[in-house]
């Protein structure tokens, strides 16, 4: 993508309502336009991360044997009465009336609907166990949306659903979502915390958050160092194999929050203890019958009777994410893209586009990197260095090249790697060499 064409409206000035270095990054590096309190545009560049978000968060979920369906923003407000949530969930769910004076709702979350969805078309266990999905905007009228993405108001949720015949297969389900969710997370670039939860107005007994780490993230958590020694991504996981042992291993070492650790347990892991800040990006529930029951959403038994189904749901905040991502990676020059979530790879800068030397360098640079498949955004705009420069940092592409006259003369670039500011001069054929390897 040529940046004389692409619609990149990046800002010099902070914006003063953004409190956080998420918000304002992403407000100055044009990711997005906010259409009202807690309600965001997603523009070009924002949107190419949050689709690299939801695509790593849909390929752990196929590999963990999940199927992804869509349903609608839009709910009845009478599958809601079933369950007795409508009346339970309060202000927080944005109510509608259609022409006809029929109540609908914005949905802040689905198990109702995938209740609706299986008791119409699951009614034996031998259609068990199944895990279904979708990637769905969700709405919650917040009291204080803030913080952008991080606490919207619209916001991106991929929620799952387990049903399974039983307590052992819903705890199975639920082990898969424990570990799919840990690899989901490393695949991002973050160091993850599971941690023990309330399950709130969702409900059920069985909970746990995902805490990501970073700095300035909103909870402090204390956590056994071992947690964080994990390699994830590095253990082949066969999911149809019983994963309680590798939970079990997680779940034995300490996570607590600021509100709910126990200071004697603290004292006694002493100097085993970490203590950090992080964000809760995925919050997993088990709870059993509490929608099934009520909603009568039962299957047959392979003894011949009929059971409430068991069931589970599993959420991952996907535009939450894009904004946890540049709180754990970001330094005072902008954002510091993980590579699986780069809006581009690589920022070719060209220092000199009116010099014909250096444009026809830069051009010939671009061609070759695309056609290797590299996705690049060409700096061609007539514009100061320093402003190149600036706005490079600020977007946070994790490799920079700069042709400029000087090297063009003796055939190379210089080769930038954004989150060491390493630098190395190359000849133009090294430069395609390291970025299409
Ligand atoms: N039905 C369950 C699981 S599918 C559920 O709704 N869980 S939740 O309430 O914990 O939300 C799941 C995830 O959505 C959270 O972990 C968080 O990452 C994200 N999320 C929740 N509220 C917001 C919000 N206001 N803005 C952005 N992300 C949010």
């Amino acid at each position: 993508m040529r940046l004389t064409e692409y619609f990149l409206p990046t800002l010099k000035e902070t914006p003063s309502e953004a409190q956080i270095v998420s918000h304002r990054l992403m407000l100055r590096a044009g990711m997005i336009h906010q259409a009202a309190a807690g309600v965001y545009s997603w523009l070009p560049l924002g949107f190419r991360v949050l689709k690299k978000v939801e695509q790593i968060v849909r390929e752990e979920q196929d590999a963990a044997g999940a199927q992804e369906l869509l349903m609608p923003t839009i709910q009845s407000a009478d599958l809601w009465r079933e369950s007795g949530r409508y009346e339970d969930y309060g202000k927080e769910m944005l109510r509608i009336r259609d022409r006809h004076d029929r109540e609908m709702l914005y949905g802040p979350t689905n198990e109702e609907l995938i209740a609706d969805i299986f008791r119409t078309h699951i009614k034996s266990y031998r259609n068990l166990p199944k895990l279904l999905y979708h990637i769905q905007w969700k709405f919650r009228d917040e009291v204080r949306p803030r913080f952008g993405v991080m606490r919207g108001r619209e916001f991106l949720m991929k929620d799952t659903y387990s049903f399974d015949v039983d307590y052992a297969g819903a705890r199975r389900s639920y082990n898969k979502m424990f570990i799919a969710y840990l690899k989901t997370f490393a695949r991002l670039g973050l160091k993850t915390i599971p941690m023990k939860a309330e399950t709130g107005p969702i409900g059920g007994d069985l909970s746990h958050e995902f805490i990501i780490l970073a700095d300035t993230g909103e909870s402090r958590v204390f956590c056994h160092k071992d947690l964080l020694a994990f390699d994830v991504l590095g253990t082949e996981v066969d999911y149809a194999a019983d994963l309680q042992p590798m939970v079990d291993q997680w779940t034995s070492l300490y996570a607590a929050t600021d509100d709910m650790h126990d200071a004697a347990e603290e004292k006694a892991l002493g100097d085993r203890l970490v203590t950090a800040r992080g964000i809760e990006v995925g919050h997993i529930f088990y709870f059993g019958t509490k929608y099934s029951k009520p909603m009568n959403a039962t299957v047959t038994t392979v003894e011949g009777g009929s059971v409430p189904v068991e069931m589970g749901s599993y959420g991952i905040g996907v535009s939450r994410l894009v904004g946890a991502i540049i709180e754990a990676f970001h330094d005072d020059k902008g954002i510091i893209w993980p590579e699986p979530v780069a809006p581009f790879n690589v920022g070719l800068v060209n220092l000199r586009p009116d010099d014909r030397a250096c444009a026809e360098a830069g051009d010939s640079l671009y061609r070759r990197l695309r056609r290797a498949g590299v996705e690049v955004l060409y700096d061609d705009r007539d514009e100061r260095a320093g402003a190149k420069f600036a706005d490079m940092e600020l977007i946070g592409l994790p490799w920079q090249v700069v042709v400029g006259p000087r090297g063009v003369k003796a055939g190379t670039a210089e080769l930038k790697r954004r989150a060491t500011g390493g630098s190395e001069e190359l000849s133009l054929d090294a430069v395609i060499d390291r970025l299409a390897g």
